[in-house]
């Protein structure tokens, strides 16, 4: 592996699907304010979001209108590359993560395999995948392919063999969940050792191994994702007053390792997205 100075994609995934007010009282939470939130950090160097949506209440939601209104207030003031879950929250019906595509993102998730979540179960049949990948694919949507274990990289091989997702992929390895693969350095090499084929790969680190882990990602060639979806802290016991505050500081690494932030045009390229 060279090292690289190809400009970083730096995903903001602001909101996520389990934290809640009372964990941090800086969530956004509406579509304004989830917009809002990506708007600044879009302006301290992220070039891509990853959606969850909540309903008024706070409870996550996969509602497509919801979805298009967080796209569209969006899109009205900054390019990034929008991206949304099908991984909504767990025990979701496959019709509610399927209808996350209704509202047209320029990326899906595609969570490759069943897990232990934490104290849940995170079902994720073969039929599921297949199913989703299918949608993307006719839909001329990007499958990132959530990986949470060394095994799930055997189900995105199939994949590709079957034609259902474009090659080259493209990897986001989440570490550090209760019941998928911890968070190290070894692990993470693990995993792009064992990509079935090579690809653009971002990393994901869950609580205080997401500053760790995306400062390695800097320095190895990889993309980095931050946000409150995966830590609401910005270092032990003092909560971040903001997503745009974590994407200022992985902006900060990556450019002191002489990667500057990548464009939203630059992030299409480097993601492998189409222009919709
Ligand atoms: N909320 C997790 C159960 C994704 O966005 O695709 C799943 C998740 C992954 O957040
Ligand atoms: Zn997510």
């Amino acid at each position: 592996m060279s090292w690289s100075t190809e400009p970083v994609v730096i995903t903001v995934a602001p909101t996520g699907a389990e934290v809640t007010r009372s964990q941090t009282p800086h969530l956004p939470i509406t579509p304004e304010e989830i917009a809002q939130e990506i708007v600044r950090s879009a302006e301290e160097g992220a070039s891509a979001v990853h959606v969850h949506a909540r309903n008024d209440d706070g409870r996550p939601t996969t509602d497509p209108e919801i979805l298009k209104r967080i796209a569209g207030l969006t899109r009205d003031r900054t390019d990034v590359v929008i991206g949304m879950s099908t991984g909504a929250e767990v025990g979701m019906s496959q019709r509610e993560r399927i209808r996350v595509l209704d509202a047209a993102p320029e990326v899906a998730s595609l969570n490759c395999g069943s897990m232990n979540f934490g104290d849940d179960v995170f079902d994720n049949s073969p039929r599921l995948i297949e199913a989703l990948a299918n949608r993307m694919r006719e839909d001329g949507v990007r499958a990132e392919l959530e990986i949470y274990d060394i095994g799930m990289l055997g189900a995105v091989g199939r994949l590709l063999d079957a034609g259902l997702v474009d090659d080259p992929p493209l990897y986001n390895f989440v570490m550090g969940v209760r019941g998928g693969i911890s968070a190290s350095a070894e692990n993470l090499l693990a995993l792009l050792h064992n990509r079935p084929r090579p690809g653009r790969w971002t990393v994901t680190g869950i609580g205080r191994n997401q500053l760790p882990l995306t400062t390695l990602a800097a320095a190895m060639g990889g993309h980095m994702r931050v946000g409150f979806e995966d830590n609401i802290y910005y270092r032990r016991g003092e909560l971040a007053t903001s997503n745009a505050q974590l994407v200022a500081r992985a902006r900060r690494i990556a450019e002191e390792l002489g990667r500057r932030p990548a464009t939203p045009d630059e992030a299409r390229r480097i993601l492998g997205v189409a222009r919709g």
